[in-house]
Formats: C-alpha cells, structure tokens, sequence
C-alpha cells in the first residue's frame, strides 16, 4: 500500500514537474538533496621527508591503490578527517621535482583525482651567502671571464632544492639546486654563461675538478645554466631555502647613473621581495629606488665581491681588474668575515619553522594551488585556500587511472596526461 502511495505521488510529482517545465510562468528549478559535489583540495605540500598532506574541504578516504608518484617510490595512504597522508617508505630526494596523483571519495562516493608536484622535502639545506657575482664577459683573452655568482656555504648538508632567481628590468630566471652534499666554507660556483662546450659539466659528486670551461676550478664546485645571463649593469640576485620561501640573501647593483624609484618590472618585483624579507635594506622609501642599490661603475673587468655577511650595500666592493676568485674566498680590502657569522633575518629562522612557512604558502605544490596564502601558526596547520579545481574532476564518475594502478603496489603506475588549471 505503502509503494503503491509512493508510485501515485511520484507519478503526481513528475506530471506537476512537466506541467511546470511547460508552464513559461515557472522560474523555480528542483534538484536533488543529495551530495553530488567531489572533495575539493584546498591546501597540499610535503610537511617532512616521508609525508606529503593534502587537505581537502570535507572528510575524505583514499582509493585503494590510486596513490602514485613519478620519480617512483613505495608509498601508503590514509586518511583522518579530511586530511589525506602520503607516507613514503623512504626518505624523499632534496630539490628532486615529484609528481604526485591519487584518487579520494567523500562520503557520498564522489570522486575526485589529484594530479600536484612537489620539491623533495630537504631537512638539511643549508644558509648560503651569495659571495660573488662576475656580470657579464670580460675582454681578455687570457684570463677570461663569464657570468657567474659565486655562494659560500655556512654550514654543512645538502642544497636540493634552494633556489636562487637574478632579474634585469625586463627578464628573470631562476635555478634550483640540485641535490648535493655540501660542508662550511665550500663555494659553490653557478655559471650563467656557458659556451656549451662539453667539459662544462655540473660538479655534483665528490670530484671537484670534474668541470672545464672558463672559470670552472678545482677548488669550487662548478654548475651550469644556460637560461639568462646576468645583468651586465644593473640586476638583482635572491637566494631562497627552498621553493617559493622568502629569500634569506640577495644582491642588488645598480649602475651609478642610475637614480629615482624603480619602475614597476621584474627587478622591482625581486627587490620588494628582498626588501619584505629583511635580505636587502631599502633606504629611501617602501618602493625600491634605484639609490637602494650597490652603486658601481658596471665593467667586466672586475666582479662584485662580498665583505661580511650583513645585508645591504655596504657589505659588497668591487674587485680590481682582474680580481675576480670564483670558487675561491674573495680577495678583496675585507676578508669575507662569514666564519663565525650569525645569519640575519629570514636566515636565522630554524628550519622547521621556516619549512612550515613554506608548506602553509603552498610552495611545494605551486603548479597546482596558485592562491597567495599567508597564514600564521605551526605546521602542520594549514590555510583555507581558494584552489582552483582540477579539470580531472568528475561527479560521481569512477575513473580508475589505469589497470596497473589498481594494484597496491606503484611500481608500474604510468601518469595519465592531465590538463591543469591555469
Ligand atoms: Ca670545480
Ligand atoms: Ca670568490
């Protein structure tokens, strides 16, 4: 009696439904109670060497077996709440690029694919100091010069993943360590000009006399990019702990006819960065100016050498021609005073709290979360963030990322192609 009331109410239901939705006075649509919507990711990144978290905007479980990473590795997954944890079975690569996809329902069964890079998490990177920089190529034959900036190490371990960025008014680059051992006092050289010749090759292991090419040393451990030379006259250098964090060191030269605020372009884009950051001081105002910088007759006969571990122009003097010492100590008026130096700022934060900064500001998984998030607290406390959703997501739809990946085990996961947001 019961299904029969149900079927003559449904029937009446859906006559009035089609009365209405012919009716042109009608303006009131009817959906479903039902939960149709997929979980949303709103924030994601490594917290330390085993984990990557991943929250998302209601309580979540894992699809047994989705959860993959590119470069290969053996993982786990579970859930609490809405947070998803991918637990690796061993410590991830400082600096190397991952790849990370899994699927997760809600409650209700919606479905949704996560597709995120991340740098490996690097518990040890050490501070560095930007010691030198050679700004462009000089004119003699036979003691040669090209671009290069030049970083001393403050402490031991590893720079996978540390990234320093130099910018002119109109271009900028950036270049991330890779993972390499390191010990106080090495200097590491970045070559900005190479001729690409064969012998310039990146000194990665324990050979420091592996690379050729101009400026190349056996006392330095040489690396090579090709993207941008530096600035020959003006230009801006930053040096970050990792991805996306706030610089803890930089260098800003300016030719010494230059003069007045900076307009709005990519160097005055790394300064305010430098300058929010306590790494580079301005003077004059809130805006960069070109007075802010280190003033200098630009030439390629000489580099721009660091004095002191301090902040600002005045810890930097330029060389006498043909004083430049890439992958050595500086030779300049003043010792580099860094042995006993106490890093400032951002520099001097400890690891883990600047870690968790980087984590709460999506920094390791830039490619997929674009919102700015400046959130304070401790890690692994993350932000609600706006977080563009991934064109990979379906309701209610079953998408298995292939057969391979519905075994527990990833060894032979192959990423789908996946379109992200821009
Ligand atoms: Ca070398
Ligand atoms: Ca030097």
């Amino acid at each position: 009696m019961l299904q029969s009331r149900a079927a003559i109410a449904l029937i009446a239901a859906v006559i009035g439904l089609t009365i209405a939705g012919c009716s042109q006075e009608s303006t009131t649509a009817i959906y479903p109670s039902a939960d149709l919507r997929p979980p949303a990711l709103v924030a994601a990144g490594p917290v330390d060497a085993r984990r990557v978290l991943l929250r998302f905007d209601e309580e979540i479980s894992p699809v047994p077996g989705s959860c993959a990473v590119e470069p290969q590795a053996e993982l786990s997954c579970f859930a609490q709440d809405k947070d998803l944890t991918v637990a690796f079975a061993s410590d991830q690569s400082p600096g190397v690029d991952y790849a990370l996809a899994g699927e997760v329902d809600d409650r209700d069964g919606n479905r949704t694919r996560f597709f995120l890079r991340f740098t490996g998490w690097n518990d040890r990177a050490p501070h560095l100091l930007i010691s030198e920089v050679q700004t462009g190529k000089n004119a003699s034959k036979t003691k040669p010069h090209r671009d290069f900036i030049e970083f001393e190490v403050l402490e031991d371990g590893n720079v996978g993943g540390e990234e320093v960025s130099w910018a002119s008014s109109v271009k900028s680059a950036t270049y991330r360590f890779p993972g390499i051992e390191v010990r106080k006092g090495d200097f590491l050289v970045l070559h900005l000009a190479p001729e690409g010749l064969p012998e310039e090759v990146d000194e990665l292991g324990g050979d420091l006399s592996a690379s050729g090419g101009v400026d190349a040393t056996s006392t330095g451990r040489d690396l090579w990019c090709s993207t941008m030379p530096l600035p020959d006259e003006s230009g801006a250098v930053s040096l970050s702990l990792r991805p996306g964090e706030s610089p803890m060191d930089g260098l800003f030269y300016a030719s010494e006819d230059k003069s007045g605020a900076l307009s709005s372009d990519k160097l005055e884009t790394i300064l305010s960065g430098l300058a929010a950051a306590g790494a580079w001081p301005l003077s004059l105002s809130a805006n960069p100016a070109w007075e802010d910088g280190f003033k200098w007759k630009s030439s390629t006969a000489r580099s721009i050498c660091r004095s002191g571990p301090g902040k600002g122009p005045g810890y930097w003097y330029v060389t006498a021609a043909g004083g430049q010492t890439p992958g050595a100590a500086n030779s300049g008026p003043e010792p580099l005073a860094s042995a006993n130096a106490t890093p400032e700022g951002p520099a001097s934060e400890s690891l883990e709290r600047a870690s968790a900064k980087a984590f709460r500001a999506g920094a390791y998984s830039a490619a997929f979360i674009r919102a700015s998030i400046s959130c304070l607290g401790k890690a692994p406390t993350f932000c609600e963030a706006t977080c563009p959703p991934l064109k990979t997501i379906r309701v209610g739809i079953e998408m298995m990322l292939n057969s391979a990946a519905s075994s527990d085990s990833a060894s032979t996961f192959t990423f789908p192609t996946t379109t992200l947001p821009l």
